[in-house]
Formats: structure tokens, C-alpha cells, sequence
């Protein structure tokens, strides 16, 4: 019978390697599954070979000074972030290694936070696959220092004439394979769509967030009118098959006269859209690294009444998109989904979970489905170390 089992990640255990590894473990019937994870942590935004060992508690090993590795197993693994449902699977591949137990999982966190492995193991012998879960720990992106290369990257293919203020200008865009140059072409679904586009001023003071719609070849195209002359940030939320989501970055720019809205950016946590007015609690007092709970209370502009009428738009009680004044840094943010959370939305209360990687101040947007049409606000708040 498989058993499943929640182990975090052990600090301070040691195995006999050229490097000290932290390993998390799990007892399934008379096998062991240990994760060999870094001592110095897992990193978002690195792809990482993940090892972990099967072995046989009924044989000894006398020269590895354990138990005997059982090889031919045949193995798939999820891997998933409890705190976000809605979140694309990533179904990363399982290799064997060169010793007889040992296996390697080709891994990529996108962005730092708890996340669940459940490996799924066929043994030669046994009946049914067995399962094991482990639970780790991904800390942020690394400070600029590492250049690793992402697995993906987002390609805005240079426009036939410039691209000029208030003129329709088609964007198309291919979610390039770094590894193997190729153009991306199997999406999975989030938030019910297969790319979220999500374009901003690089002040960050004009948003937009649009979904396009991608040809045979790979390439996603969205015609759209661009207010002013300046750069605009553009963003792709993609989940790349089996892949997990990620947020990709480019930019173009769009000639024509200097925006006429205020470019400079201050903290606010209080907006309206249309009638629908929104209150951010807090836009202070958050920490980088730790998830926080970011709270938009809705109102009708008009009476003052809570606005608890609002409907899900894709798939969740509302959006919210935050983005780094260095144009870089995207946090992935979520809605809360549970009972308790859904009774507040119908008082007008929606909460986000968010993380912050960086200390600085950022802008958000939150949209949400309001009698008829989507009405999008926007704050701006504050992060520090
Ligand atoms: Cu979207």
C-alpha cells in the first residue's frame, strides 16, 4: 500500500558526496525514497537537476553503507504549489543516472515558494506504482550575479513599419525554447487561458492585459492602439506544456508624442474604475521573501455600499498583476481560494497572496468582473528587506 508522506526539508543532514546535501526522505513499504536537495537551497529561476535515490530496506549495501539501489524503476513526477491552485502542473521528465537507485528530476521554479513533488514509481516487481510526496522550500530568484540562461524566453517579432502612437499595430510574439531555439507551441491553460499578455508603459502608469491568439506556427498576435510615444513593457504569463507558469519579458516602443499622464509613480492604495472603487490594505510594511496577504476592498463609487456583486472572470474573483519599477521583476500573485475567502468576496473583500522577491516599490493592477464590464484599478505600494 503506498503511503504518503509530508516531509519538509530537513536542515542539517549530511550524505557521503563530493558536496553536502540536505535530504528530505520517505519510507514507502520496505523502500526508501531520499531527495537529495542542495545544502545551499534551491533557487527560483535556475534550472536544476534534482536527484533522488530508491532503495531497498531488506537488502544491505556493504560498500555504500546503506541499502541496496533498485534500479528499473519506471518513474513520472508532478510537481505542483499547493498555495496556488489554478497553478499549470509541471510534469518534469525522470532520468535514470549512471548508479543502479539513482534517478534525476530536470526541475525550473519560476518564482520562490513552497512546492509539492509527488513522484509516482513503478518497481520491477510490485504490483502498483507507489507514490511518495516531498515538500520543498524555493527561495527567490537569486540576486543579479548568476546568469543563467531560462529555459524560455519571450521574442516580439520587429513590427513591419515602426510601430507609432495611435495607429493599430500587431504585436506577434513566439515563446521561444532557449535550449533548443525552437518556437513553443504546446501551452497548458491558466486562469482558463493559454497566454495572458500583459503590456505596460515602462513608468508603469498604462496597462493593459489582453489574450492572444496563437497560429499553427507558434506565433501569438494581438492588434492593438498604443496612447503615447515611450517603451512599453510586455509581458507573456505562459504555462509551456508540462512546464509550469512562468512570466516572460521583452519590450518594444512606439514612436509618437511623450505620454500625457503622470509618469512618476506614488504610493496609493486607493483607486477607482468606472464606478467600482477599490481600497489595497497595506501598501506598507511588507517584507520581501514571505507571502503576504494583499486585500482589495470593492465599493460602488456611487452610494458607498460595499460591492460584493462581482462575478469570477477567468476562473478566479479577481486578478492582480504587480510589476517592479525596474521593469523586470513581475510578482506572481494569486486569489485566495477557499470558503472563507469566498463569503468575503461576497462582502466586497477579495485577498491575493503574493510574494515579493525585491525590496522597492511596485505598481498594481487588479481587475475584477463588475456588473457587465472589467473595471481595472490601480495602487501602488511599498517593500522593503
Ligand atoms: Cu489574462
Amino acid at each position: 500500500m503506498p503511503i504518503f508522506a509530508f516531509i519538509p526539508l530537513l536542515p542539517a543532514q549530511h550524505h557521503q558526496t563530493t558536496k553536502s546535501l540536505a535530504i528530505s526522505q520517505v519510507r514507502i513499504d520496505d523502500y526508501q525514497v531520499k531527495l537529495r536537495l542542495p545544502e545551499g537551497g534551491v533557487y527560483a529561476g535556475e534550472p536544476l537537476d534534482l536527484e533522488f535515490r530508491v532503495t531497498d530496506t531488506r537488502q544491505k549495501d556493504p560498500i555504500e553503507n546503506g541499502f541496496k539501489g533498485v534500479g528499473g524503476i519506471s518513474a513520472t513526477a508532478r510537481v505542483t504549489m499547493p498555495s496556488m491552485q489554478g497553478m499549470p502542473e509541471m510534469r518534469p521528465k525522470v532520468h535514470r543516472e549512471g548508479v543502479p537507485g539513482d534517478y534525476g528530476l530536470e526541475l525550473f521554479f519560476p518564482h520562490g515558494g513552497v512546492y509539492q513533488i509527488d513522484l509516482s514509481l513503478k518497481i520491477p516487481g510490485s504490483e502498483s506504482p507507489k507514490s511518495a510526496t516531498f515538500t520543498v522550500e524555493v527561495k527567490d530568484e537569486r540576486p543579479a550575479g548568476s546568469k543563467v540562461v531560462p529555459p524560455f524566453k519571450l521574442r516580439v517579432l520587429p513590427p513591419k513599419s515602426p510601430r507609432v502612437m495611435g495607429n493599430t499595430t500587431e504585436l506577434q510574439m513566439q515563446v521561444i525554447n532557449t535550449k533548443t531555439g525552437q518556437v513553443e507551441k504546446s501551452f497548458d491553460e491558466a486562469h482558463t487561458q493559454k497566454f495572458h499578455l500583459l503590456i505596460a508603459s515602462r513608468d508603469l502608469n498604462w496597462f493593459r492585459h489582453e489574450h492572444p491568439v496563437m497560429a499553427p506556427d507558434g506565433t501569438w498576435k494581438y492588434s492593438m492602439t498604443f496612447p503615447a510615444g515611450t517603451d512599453y513593457l510586455v509581458f507573456g504569463d505562459v504555462a509551456p506544456q508540462g512546464q509550469g507558469s512562468r512570466i516572460l519579458a521583452s519590450s518594444i516602443s512606439v514612436n509618437g508624442t511623450k505620454p500625457t499622464w503622470n509618469t512618476r509613480i506614488s504610493l496609493s492604495s486607493r483607486s477607482v474604475d468606472q464606478g467600482l472603487k477599490g481600497i489595497l490594505s497595506p501598501t506598507g510594511g511588507i517584507v520581501t521573501a514571505r507571502s503576504a496577504t494583499l486585500q482589495v476592498k470593492l465599493f460602488d463609487a456611487k452610494t458607498g455600499m460595499p460591492a460584493g456583486d462581482t462575478q469570477p472572470w477567468l476562473g478566479a474573483a479577481g486578478h492582480m498583476m504587480i510589476f517592479h519599477t525596474d521593469g523586470k521583476t513581475v510578482v506572481h500573485s494569486h486569489p485566495q481560494e477557499d470558503a472563507a475567502s469566498e463569503a468575503l468576496v461576497r462582502k466586497g473583500i477579495v485577498r491575493f497572496s503574493a510574494r515579493f522577491p525585491k525590496p522597492g516599490t511596485y505598481k498594481v493592477y487588479s481587475q475584477f468582473s463588475w456588473r457587465g464590464s472589467i473595471r481595472t484599478l490601480n495602487f501602488a505600494l511599498k517593500v522593503q528587506e
